[in-house]
């Protein structure tokens, strides 16, 4: 079958508009489109990208009507293009509204920009549903989509609701911020966001830090955890990964010989021959801190006049989102500054700051990138920031100084940059003086590094890297699934069970056959339950062990009067049919233990809000299910290394369950117990049910024993052979093994 890939980012990589009546199409820039696009090409040219036809689904920005009179001169060798049109007024809404100005300064931690109107919120979900129109009307289950950008956050549940096993990818090009930052929206719009990029396979982020935020997000916000950053949700795996996003870095270091470019770096140098060129290039916004490096350069001729006339700064500012008025706002204040500063400190002859509001050729920017001493790049705050990258992939000579913002993502990987704070006004000052006055040599040893580091993992690695991510996590979802106990294997249980004539059936109770629940009162057995084990028991065939953590006297309150063996205590007492409770010979009566421990877990009871101790019959629990999970978590961890020295060389054991730490005494355990009733009789059939860890020890006594059936519940890797999702699948499976031949 063709399988096809579709890209979609708000924005097609084109800009249409009519100009004098004629239909204009021009290449749109930013930093997703210049990375997708360039792989897109790259991979154009070496074959293929793996698929047989790639699509780039996104908006045009212009009428239909103009669409259909561009269309034909947008002939593209790499990939087609599909449009989705979003009526004017819903656009903006979601564009502009929710997009801009609520996740763009939320997630760059400008909390104070973001404006939460009901519009916005209800205007995003409906422009992505008209995303997901034009994406099912062509999609199918084989095809990979790829989705970009915080405007299509709801837009793979959507999908997925159609196309339940079509691989979607989504990557953010702008920071994930912090909890903190996060919980500052509605709480269903959290939901909503977290929801919809759940449907996905793969989530991609630029850094570590942006991907430990959304993993803790999903833990605050819906509960989730994740394991070595894999979520199960709705019985999916979703992988969790990080792909710093870079450049072509062949197109920008071989750009340095362009003849163009060139003999415009030779303009440029002559122009202001006899100074020092500062040089930065950013879009109009409030993120990137251009504000704040004007002050710093301000700052930094006040510092040192003896550099006032052997610099110039030029600045060249990109316009953006002009209809939204913060960014309009800060327009008018620079350009204030700007004119400000060329007055008072400026002279005749030299302007301090040349600036340019408008876009640069791609020749004008290689050649100010390679003519420039030093790039200013100090963002505020910046998912990745291309334009680092691209001035040291450009600078073939080995000359120029990167001063760069740490609160850009770029600056986990250009570490060889001069690092600032863009906070720090007196810091970026002191540090353009440093970087004007580096050496040749250690400006050369600096790019070096960073230009193998870009060689090293350029766009296209980037790229391939997300599609391995994604086809890894797509064949470990189909892994995870085979574990599941299917129609097949269930079939075949049954003819098993049904040809035996001695059975031993093992059963977990908590969290097996009644949902988890941490107190004894709440897991007590209902009338399902109940007529179930009557039922199996009344079958003269099996011989059924009800194991539990619960103690003696409530195991014989609730199931005394059926033919059950019960074992108490997590393996501390068993009492056969008919029998009394014997203590496994291994418990020592000696309580002493509980005075050394039970102070240990009073400190954590203090320490940690929300928790308790429950004193069970053999064993003492520290309890955290309605702690705050991130404390509770350092705190468990904390308590179990304590308790294991605490108790070394006693008879104890100390079991760290999902949301407990307990300290129990050393029982006969699920493992032993099992090759204990193995050696009594020959079973022809055993069946063992369990959920947590210490019923792992009998599914490893089991694995390969003929006609042994071993099944987890829940979706964790196990021994078993077998997983279900939940007690009451358990409840269902064992009612169908009872029914009649
Ligand atoms: C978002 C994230 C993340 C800029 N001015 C001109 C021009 N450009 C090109 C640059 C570069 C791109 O635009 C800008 O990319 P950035 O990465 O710096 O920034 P954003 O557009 O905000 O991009 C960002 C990025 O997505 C990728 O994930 O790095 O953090 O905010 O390629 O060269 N190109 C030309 N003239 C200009 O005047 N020709």
């Amino acid at each position: 079958m063709n399988k096809k890939l579709y890209i979609i980012s708000n924005r097609l990589p084109v800009n249409i508009e009519t100009v004098n009546g004629q239909v204009q199409v021009n290449v749109s820039s930013g930093g997703l489109i210049s990375a997708v696009s360039s792989y897109l090409n790259y991979a154009g040219e070496k074959g293929s990208t793996g698929f047989d036809e790639n699509i780039w689904i996104g908006t045009p920005c212009c009428s239909q009507a103009e669409w259909v009179q561009a269309k034909e001169g947008l002939v593209k060798s790499d990939f087609t293009y599909l449009p989705v049109f979003v009526n004017a007024r819903l656009y903006n809404l979601y564009y502009n509204g929710f997009s801009n100005s609520v996740l763009w300064p939320l997630f760059h931690y400008f909390p104070s920009y973001a404006e939460y109107k009901i519009d916005y919120y209800e205007s995003y979900s409906a422009a992505n549903a008209n995303f997901l129109d034009v994406v099912i009307r062509n999609a199918r289950e084989g095809d990979t989509i790829w989705i970009h950008d915080y405007h299509l956050f709801p837009l793979a549940a959507m999908i997925r609701e159609h196309l339940p096993s079509v691989t979607i990818g989504f990557f953010l090009h702008i920071p994930f911020p912090s909890y903190e930052l996060f919980r500052l929206m509605p709480t269903q719009w959290q939901q909503g966001l977290l929801e919809g990029v759940l449907g996905t396979d793969l989530i991609g982020f630029h850094t570590i830090d942006y991907a430990t935020h959304f993993l803790n997000c999903l833990q605050m916000v819906m509960g989730l955890g994740s394991e070595n950053n894999i979520v199960t949700y709705k019985n999916r795996l979703v992988r969790v990964d990080v792909f710093p996003i870079s450049i072509d870095f062949q197109k920008y270091h071989a750009a340095f010989s362009f003849k163009e470019v060139a003999s415009l770096r030779s303009f440029y140098k002559q122009e202001f021959r006899d100074k020092k060129i500062l040089f930065s290039v950013d879009r109009l916004d409030y993120t990137k801190g251009v504000f704040s490096r004007l002050k710093a350069y301000e700052w930094f001729l006040n510092l040192f006049p003896a550099y006032r006339e052997k610099v110039v700064f030029i600045m060249v500012i990109v316009p953006s989102r002009d209809t939204i008025p913060k960014y309009a706002e800060r327009k008018k204040e620079i350009d204030e500054f700007i004119g400000n500063i060329n007055s008072r400190i400026g002279t005749i002859t030299w302007k301090p700051v040349v600036y340019q509001y408008n876009q640069l050729s791609f020749e004008q920017l290689i050649a100010l990138y390679t003519g420039c001493d030093l790039a200013l790049i100090t963002p505020l705050r910046d998912g990745m920031n291309l334009v680092a990258k691209e001035f040291v992939a450009s600078r073939q000579d080995h000359k120029g100084v990167l001063l760069l913002s740490e609160l850009t993502g770029a600056a986990r990987e250009l570490t060889d940059a001069l690092l600032i704070n863009p906070n720090d006004l007196d810091g970026l000052a002191r540090k353009i003086k440093e970087g004007l006055e580096m050496s040749e040599a250690e400006q050369s040893r600096r790019l070096v590094r960073m230009q193998n580091r870009l060689i090293q993992y350029d766009v296209n690695t980037w790229a391939e890297d997300f599609f391995t991510q994604l086809a890894n996590i797509k064949k470990r979802q189909t892994e995870f699934e085979f574990m599941f106990l299917g129609q097949d294997a269930k079939r075949l249980l049954y003819q098993d069970y049904h040809l035996a004539s001695k059975r031993l059936l093992l059963l977990d109770y908590n969290g097996t056959l009644v949902p988890f629940s941490p107190l004894a009162d709440q897991s007590e057995p209902g009338e399902e339950v109940l007529s179930l084990l009557a039922n199996l028991s009344a079958d003269q065939r099996n011989c059924i062990y009800l194991l539990s953590g619960r103690n003696s006297a409530t195991l014989d309150n609730w199931f005394g009067l059926l033919r059950l063996n019960l074992v108490a205590g997590h393996g501390a007492k068993v009492k056969r049919h008919n029998e009394e409770w014997l203590v496994d010979r291994y418990i020592h009566q000696d309580d002493k233990w509980r005075e050394l421990v039970m102070p240990v877990l009073d400190l954590s009871v203090k320490r940690c809000a929300n928790t308790y101790i429950e004193e069970k019959e053999f064993s003492l629990v520290w309890h955290f299910s309605n702690a705050e999970p991130q404390q509770a978590k350092i705190r468990a961890g904390e308590l179990y290394s304590e308790l294991l020295q605490l108790t070394r060389n006693r008879n104890l054991q100390v079991v760290q369950g999902s949301y407990t730490v307990e300290v129990r005494n050393k029982g006969i355990g699920s493992g032993v117990l099992t090759r204990t009733l193995m050696s009594e009789k020959a079973y022809d059939f055993i069946m063992a049910f369990g959920d947590d860890s210490t019923d792992e020890e009998m599914f490893k006594e089991l694995a390969g024993t003929p006609h042994a059936w071993t099944i987890k519940i829940g979706n964790e890797a196990s021994y078993a052979k077998y997983n279900l999702y939940t007690p009451q699948m358990t409840l269902s499976l064992l009612n169908y093994l009872h029914t009649p031949v």
